[in-house]
């Protein structure tokens, strides 16, 4: 199982993913994403869906018309591990190829 980060690495780990913060109390990180419409929106999702299943480690999110609010967190671990954030950094990426 994928360790927990600690307090130092979780921050250095921020740093390289932009618009991700902590939330729960260092437990994940959150960032909203807001696209040009739905269908941008919910292609998003499609990509990061592809994404989260192949790694086996999947969001907590929630979407409403063009904005989706994610949580990522490992729930095995009861927090934030380098899962997470390798999740986040392929979600910026896929953010990054969205038209919109
Ligand atoms: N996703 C997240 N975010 N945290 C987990 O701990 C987790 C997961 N565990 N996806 C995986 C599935 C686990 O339940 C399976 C059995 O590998």
């Amino acid at each position: 199982m994928a360790e927990l980060l600690s307090a130092d690495a979780r921050r250095q780990a921020l740093g390289s993913i932009p618009g991700w913060t902590e939330v729960q109390g260092g437990k994940g990180i959150g960032k909203t994403f807001v696209f040009k419409d739905f269908n941008e929106a919910f292609g998003f999702m499609t990509r990061a869906a592809l994404t989260a299943e192949k790694m086996d480690h999947h969001p907590e999110w929630r979407n409403v018309y063009k904005t989706v609010e994610v949580v990522l967190s490992t729930h095995d671990a009861g927090g934030l591990t380098r899962l997470d954030i390798e999740l986040a950094t392929a979600m910026n990426d896929i953010a990054k190829q969205t038209p919109g």
